[in-house]
């Protein structure tokens, strides 16, 4: 008999969903092949051909998997989510994200044609004084503004099924989505009103100057939620998809909410420990601000709390004993399960490391050394996006009509094992180079001048060997992503929504009072940045005219 596809979702829903889905894999293959390449270069093992610069290699790496894979994974993954979990979108909100999904896309186009005509390379980052083509700034605002109309399509979702089921409590995965987007909303006003009032205008020859430490200020009041941006995702599976893998319950869906809520507060009102060793900004507000950093740590340890607390009670369920008995109990041959459990193990060095990185005096340290780009690739490239692969494993053959078959499930078990062994190599690395003052962002570690700079070899030579291992991870991931959307069998494929356990409680009402947590929001950010940008901008320096890249 021939099975007939069946969509977990309905089915205009799952179209717009994977049409995220096609952009974010075809950003991770060409995303993840500048990476070989730019790392391959650094070590010294392949001279580019034609005039193409590492820096334009390092800014398609950064700016396709940093910017694009994520910003079009995470919405297709919260507008899947929503849709299951709240119902399905009208047709009007639906008209709505396409809007936002095509502007997106073409943004898209325009931003990675200038960085590919080697115009705008100038790093995900894009520090002023370095001045990118102005097709670059405007094709990134369309990606920023694209995405708030999806954001706003989830927030009206949300207070759609909110009129809709008066007094009960919300889906737990609209709720995740809602605040996602709020912390995004909030945080991209500041990458948007730098690239609108300072880089178009400058780079269009309408000023000709820039205040650089007001654009990095900027930047970075954005830069820092949008880690948080790419992490809750992941936390949204971790929290509610990855107990019912497990065939468990959540263990709180209060605690849950209440350390999203604590992301919110806290994300925003940190950027300036990414400027610690910058002058310009006065010590008193770094310090407030690494002390906030330390706050929105609490959350990420609630969320190791529950998840050791969920894993327990299962394997307790199970007959596993002691406080380490579900180590046995777990399904490890379901990749649902392993890819984003692997995620979380290595999420506990990344942490780790995210902490020396927030403590001023060891800051010092690592700052600008490739020891952070070791970080990044442990928490973003690795916790997170083996979560993403895992959640790839039922989303896509979910929304396809399609089934993960044990096939594709083996290869989906290879490739977390080949993805950890590189991420392994070549961020250990990075960590190690970094600890002997290694700089990061650069092709060529002469000008440390008597540092003893032929002791980088090694290090280099490992991160080209662990960035070839994960290249063969990506196609891999590639292989199974286009098997599952188009060729694995037909049927119906579980997208897995865990529910609370009976233990757990009820859950404040207060937690979904969102005047209250936007206000608190916009609170804490008034009171980190006022004064030291009222500072920034009345001791600001004459402004820098910069340098034109294209
Ligand atoms: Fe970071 C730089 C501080 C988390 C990404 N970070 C970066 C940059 C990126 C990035 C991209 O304070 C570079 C930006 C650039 O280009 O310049 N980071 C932190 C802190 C945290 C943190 C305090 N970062 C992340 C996450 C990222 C990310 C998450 C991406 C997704 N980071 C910094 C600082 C800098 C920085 C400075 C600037 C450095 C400089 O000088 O330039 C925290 O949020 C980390 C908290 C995490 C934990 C871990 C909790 C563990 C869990 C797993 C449980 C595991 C289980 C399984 C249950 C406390 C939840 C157990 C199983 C067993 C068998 C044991």
């Amino acid at each position: 008999m021939i099975k007939k596809s069946i969509r977990s979702i309905h089915t205009q829903d799952a179209k717009l969903a994977m049409a995220h889905m096609y952009v974010a894999f075809i950003a991770l293959f060409i995303g993840a092949s500048a990476g070989l390449i730019q790392t391959l270069e650094r070590s010294g093992k392949l001279k580019l051909p034609a005039g193409i610069g590492y820096y334009q290699i390092l800014t398609v790496h950064g700016v396709i998997l940093g910017l694009v894979l994520t910003t079009f994974f995470i919405l297709g993954f919260m507008l899947a989510s929503q849709s299951k979990t709240a119902g399905k979108y009208t047709s009007g909100e639906r008209k709505f994200a396409w809007i936002g999904f095509w502007m997106m896309t073409i943004g898209v186009v325009i931003t990675a044609t200038f960085i590919l005509l080697n115009e705008a390379s100038v790093l995900y980052t894009f520090y002023a004084p370095m001045m990118a083509h102005p097709g670059f700034y405007i094709g990134l605002t369309l990606v920023i503004v694209g995405s708030w109309f999806e954001g706003f399509v989830i927030f009206k979702r949300h207070a759609r099924w909110r009129k809709e089921n008066p007094g009960e409590r919300t889906p737990l995965l609209s709720y995740m989505s809602v605040i996602t987007m709020l912390m995004w909303q909030i945080a991209t006003l500041g990458v948007a009103a730098t690239v609108l009032i300072q880089f178009i205008p400058w780079s269009l020859g309408f000023t000709d100057s820039i205040d650089v430490l007001v654009s990095r200020t900027l930047f970075w009041y954005f830069g820092h939620p949008l880690v948080y941006f790419w992490l809750l995702p992941a936390y949204m599976a971790w929290y509610a998809i990855i107990p019912k893998i497990i065939g468990g319950k959540i263990f709180s869906d209060s605690l849950a909410r209440l350390s999203f809520i604590l992301l919110l507060l806290f994300s925003i009102p940190v950027g300036f420990h990414h400027q610690l060793t910058e002058p310009g900004i006065d010590p008193f507000w770094k310090y407030i601000q690494v002390v906030l950093t330390f706050l929105v740590v609490i959350p990420s340890l609630m969320t190791a709390f529950s998840l050791f607390a969920t894993f327990e009670a299962r394997g307790r369920e199970l007959g596993g004993k002691g406080l380490f008995g579900w180590i046995k109990k777990m399904p490890w041959k379901d990749v649902r399960f392993l890819a984003p459990f692997i995620g979380m193990v290595w999420f506990i060095p990344g942490g780790a490391g995210g902490i020396i990185n927030a403590s001023n005096q060891m800051n010092q340290v690592v700052h600008n050394t490739i020891w952070v780009t070791g970080h990044f690739h442990l928490t973003a490239a690795t916790s997170v996006m083996l979560t993403f692969f895992g959640i790839a494993y039922w989303l896509i053959p979910s929304l396809t009509g399609r089934t993960l078959t044990a096939r594709m499930n083996k290869w989906g078990i290879i490739q977390t094992i080949v993805w950890s062994v590189g991420m392994a190599i070549m961020s250990g690395a990075m960590h190690w180079q970094g600890l002997i003052g290694g700089p990061r962002r650069s092709a060529y570690s002469e000008y440390l001048g008597n540092a003893d700079t032929a002791a980088f070899g090694p290090y280099q030579l490992a991160q080209a060997v662990g960035g070839s291992i994960l290249f063969i991870g990506m196609i891999i991931m590639l292989v199974i992503f286009v098997n599952l959307a188009f060729f694995a069998p037909k049927g119906e494929q579980e997208f897995p929504v865990a529910v609370e356990g009976e233990t757990s409680g009820t859950t404040p009402a207060v937690l979904e009072n969102w005047k209250l947590w936007i206000g608190v929001t916009c609170a804490l950010i008034l009171f980190a940045y006022t004064i030291p940008f009222i500072d920034i901008i009345q001791n600001a320096p004459p402004g820098s005219p910069g340098f034109k890249l294209w």
